[in-house]
């Protein structure tokens, strides 16, 4: 693991305002593997891709059900990690801080983090494949997808599967975000699945400083200013640490 070098934390007290951009790694010291891993166990011969498609859904709906039954029971036994906590304790220590979440998971929002745009949606929210709103029913135990209460239509996991657009409110919110902030921390992704990967360019492109967090390269490694190598759990409560000491210190001056 490479030190935090002076200079970030520098940066970091600097920010004015401060993107978030969150992978399935940040969630992965939770216990919950990560999206290239996630197929351990009974779905080991799944691609992750290959279940989180419309087209899976319609050819399978029970199968692509109870793969999201299983992540659901299992985030469900799970906490937020001290990653998770460092990002909430960052937004009490900058003036503004937006979490952009490829993760479905609901972590951040469980750790505190108050402002989370949900890129690719929430897997605790089932949504009418008819009427396309959210159905607020417990389908806890169910091993196919329930019926709509309303219209009798299945119902399916508020997620965004590949090939479908994101939320057109979540990908404004987070487009207008990354086009306004000075500083931009990618953690915990591979920066393979887009438009997602692509919100750090767009930030690099208007000018801000981008600081990359993953124990691996990833082609977003190229354009990071800081580079930290390592487990998000670990670093992050460091980073935090280090900017306190940094704040209190220009405070007593
Ligand atoms: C779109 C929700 C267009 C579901 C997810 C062909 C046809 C159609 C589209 C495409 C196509 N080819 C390419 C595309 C685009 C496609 C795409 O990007 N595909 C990839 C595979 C190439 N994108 C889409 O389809 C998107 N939609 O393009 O729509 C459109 C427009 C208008 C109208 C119609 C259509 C939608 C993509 C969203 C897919 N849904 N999730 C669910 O969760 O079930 S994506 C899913 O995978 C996750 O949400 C996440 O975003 C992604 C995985 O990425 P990561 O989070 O980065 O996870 P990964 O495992 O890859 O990496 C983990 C990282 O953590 C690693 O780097 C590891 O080193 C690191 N790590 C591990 N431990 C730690 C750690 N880091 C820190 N600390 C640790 N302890």
């Amino acid at each position: 693991m490479n030190p935090i070098s002076p200079e970030l934390i520098l940066r970091l007290k600097s920010a004015k305002r401060c993107v978030v951009l969150s992978g399935s790694g940040i969630s992965a010291e939770s216990g919950i593997p990560t999206f290239r891993d996630a197929l351990t166990g009974l779905w080991t011969h799944f691609r992750a891709e290959d279940l989180a498609t419309a087209e899976a859904f319609q050819h399978d709906p029970e199968l692509v059900w109870r793969w999201y039954q299983w992540r659901r029971e299992l985030i469900g036994r799970v906490n937020p990690n001290p990653g998770h906590t460092a990002i909430v304790d960052l937004e009490y220590l900058l003036p503004d801080v937006i979490v952009i979440t490829q993760n479905v998971d609901g972590l951040h929002q469980r750790a505190g983090s108050r402002r989370v745009i949900e890129f690719h949606g929430n897997i605790h929210r089932n949504i009418c494949t008819a009427e396309q709103r959210v159905i607020d029913i417990d389908t806890t135990g169910t091993d196919s997808p329930p019926a709509c209460p309303d219209c009798g239509a299945a119902l399916r996991p508020d997620v965004v599967w590949f090939g479908e657009p994101i939320p057109p409110l979540a990908l404004q919110a987070a487009i207008a975000a990354v086009q306004v902030c000075d500083l931009l921390i990618a953690i915990g992704t591979s920066a393979q699945v887009q438009p997602a990967a692509d919100l750090a360019h767009a930030a690099k492109r208007a000018g801000a400083t981008i600081v990359e967090l993953n124990p691996n390269p990833t082609p977003m490694t190229g354009i990071a200013d800081f580079v930290l190598s390592g487990p998000a759990g670990i670093i992050l409560p460091q980073l935090i640490e280090q900017l306190r000491s940094l704040q209190a210190t220009q405070v007593a001056v």
